[in-house]
This record gives structure tokens, sequence and C-alpha cells, in this order.
């Protein structure tokens, strides 16, 4: 066993023992200028789950802006930050992730999003200037929504299925249940942590996304991999330009298996902080999460049991993060 001088991180794992891992260029690249794209979209979802997004029309300046805001946060002091935590189910988290004892090296913000009130317990998360912070988010939050319900639209368009909007309408309704983070992995590189092999540790634990569609941004800093499902992860180089797309579990039903969820992680591996925003677009509690009727062929049947959002949201809170969650929910 190795011992780390660092206390409180034991539990983090390593990944020294898997398959050495493999730079990979040929993540899907999506203009969201071109229409043509949504070909290329959907060949993405089935064969990745997924995706990076250029000419997307989200200003950088509203990036910058809740980057800065972020950074501002993370560099308070410890007890300044825990005042903002715990993270069940919104709030600041430092290296637990959920209900049930995973833990990696981040700390992060949780928050709902369509919620009018900000729970008092987040107050001093921003500052001396709450509301540069609450409009940053806002205004962040708003245009990333945007953009998710157009590659939506598009998805739709690519699997010629109607109306466009039978993603878009589950983040658009007032009722969705979205979730909004923003995930700090500080530089590892305490001296507990390199005996451990510094280039292995992990940020974030492998798993995938139960919602519909998550939006991702970074700054340059690498460490978010994706799996190829055949024991291969694929390390994706960072673009603080771009946006990355995953699919969710839910897509992935409402596709019934065409879309792929995509199983994906972090590894805080480097000598720079990572930071990243993510936009985790879910539908209101009360949906049924069934295949789309339009998108069954000929005598094809449902892959999933019936079950809403609420229902599935539950179960996965009842997991740990590496679970494959579907599988409660599919037939035999
Ligand atoms: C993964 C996607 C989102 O980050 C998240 C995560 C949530 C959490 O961090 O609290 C979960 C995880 C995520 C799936 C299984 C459960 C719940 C941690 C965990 C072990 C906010 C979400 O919605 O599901």
């Amino acid at each position: 066993m190795v011992v780390l001088s660092n206390p409180g991180i034991e539990q983090l794992s390593c990944v020294g023992n898997c398959k050495p891992t493999t730079l990979f260029s040929g993540i899907p690249i999506i203009d969201l200028s071109k229409p043509d794209s949504k070909h290329l979209l959907v060949k993405a979802c089935e064969e990745f789950g997924f995706f990076k997004v250029v000419n997307h029309e989200v200003p950088m300046e509203l990036i910058s802006r809740l980057e800065s805001q972020a950074i501002n946060f993370f560099s308070l002091p410890l007890s300044e930050k825990e005042k903002a935590g715990p993270p069940n189910p919104f709030g600041y988290g430092n290296k637990s992730i959920g209900p049930n004892g995973d833990v990696g090296w981040v700390e992060y913000l949780l928050f709902t999003i369509n919620q009018e009130s900000i729970s008092q317990r987040l107050l001093p998360v921003f500052g001396h200037n709450p509301n540069e912070f609450r409009s940053a988010l806002n205004d962040y939050i708003s245009a990333v929504k945007k953009m998710a319900c157009e590659i939506l639209e598009m998805m739709a368009d690519g699997l010629i299925i109607q109306p466009r909007n039978v993603f878009s309408k589950l983040l658009m309704d007032e009722q969705s249940d979205s979730v909004f983070r923003l995930n700090h992995y500080p530089p590892c590189t305490g001296p507990g942590i390199q005996t451990l092999n510094s280039n292995n540790m992990i940020g974030f634990g492998e798993h995938t996304d139960p919602q519909i569609i998550s939006v991702l941004r970074s700054n340059n800093t690498s460490g978010l991999q994706i799996s190829l499902g055949d024991g291969n992860w694929i390390s994706v180089p960072p673009d603080q330009n771009s946006f990355f797309i995953n699919v969710g579990d839910s897509l992935q039903v409402m596709t019934n298996g065409r879309f792929k969820s995509v199983r994906h992680r972090v590894l805080a591996n480097s000598m720079k902080s990572r930071v990243s925003m993510i936009y985790f677009g879910g539908p209101p509690l009360s949906e049924k999460i069934a295949p789309l009727p339009p998108l069954m062929k000929g005598e094809e049947e449902s892959l999933y049991k019936e079950f809403t959002w609420f229902e599935y949201k539950r179960s996965a809170y009842n997991s740990r993060l590496a679970d494959n969650r579907l599988v409660l929910f599919q037939k035999i």
C-alpha cells in the first residue's frame, strides 16, 4: 500500500495499472455555423457520445467573466469556502463527490438552475460583490443553455425526427431539472502525492452523466479523458475556445441506445490548475424517459423499462460514481 503524507487523500485512486493512455486527435469537431454538421453530429453521438463544438456563438467575454469569478472563489481560504458547503445537494465540495464515498482531487461548486432564490448557504460564494458573481453565472448559463438547445435541435434534424424541439423542449421547460458545476483541480504536486505517481492522480473518477446533454468548457489545462469502451482512454486536448459535449444516459435511452452516453474522467496530472464549468441539461422530474417512437424501426422494442427522470435521478444518487446506472433499467 502506498502511504501518503497528505491526510485526507488516502482514498484517491491511482490509475497507474491501466493500459497506457493514447493521445488522440480524432475527436469529432462540429462546426455549428454549418447546417450540414447535423450528419456528423449524429455520427459522433453514435460512435463516441462525445464531440467538440466550434463556431458557437457564446461570447468569450461571458466565459472569461465567469472563469475569473470562479478563480476568485477557489482562491479563498478553505474555511471561507467551506461556509458554502456541504455540496449535498448544492454548494461547495472538496475531494468528496456525491453521497456514497467517492473522492477525487477536486473542489467544486454545484448549483441548481431554475431556482429563483439562491440558498442563503451559497451567499459566501458571491463574496463582496454578490451581483457580479450572480450575473456572470446567469449570463453564462443562459448562453450555454441556448447553445445546448440548438445542438439538440440539430440532432433531431440529423435523426430526421419531428418536432425538432423534441429534445430541446425538455431543457426549455420551466421545470427542467438542470445542474451547473464549477470544478477546480488544483495542481497535483504535494510531496506525498508525487510518490504515488503524480501523472496518474484521479481528479474526477470515471462515470457517465445521468442527464440528457452536458456542455463542458475548461481552461487550457489537460486532464479530460473519454473511454472508447474497449479499455482504452483517450486524452482530450484542451481547447479553451471551444465546448465539449457529452451525451448523457437519458439521451441514450431516448434514442433506444443509438446514441452512447460517454464514460469519461479527469486526471489531475498537471502542474497547472484546471478549471472547468459544466452545464448538465436535464428534463423535468416528472418526465417519462423512453425511446422516441419515430426512432423505432419496424418491430423494434425498447431496450429499457419505463421510468421517470425522478426515478432515474434517485437511483443515480444511490449509486457509486463509476457504476453503470442504466443496467438497472435495462430489459433483460
Ligand atoms: C455526474 C454528473 C454531475 O456532475 C452530477 C454528479 C453527481 C454529484 O456530483 O453529486 C453524482 C454523479 C453526477 C452521478 C452519480 C451520483 C450523483 C455523484 C454520484 C456519485 C452533479 C450529477 O447529476 O450526477
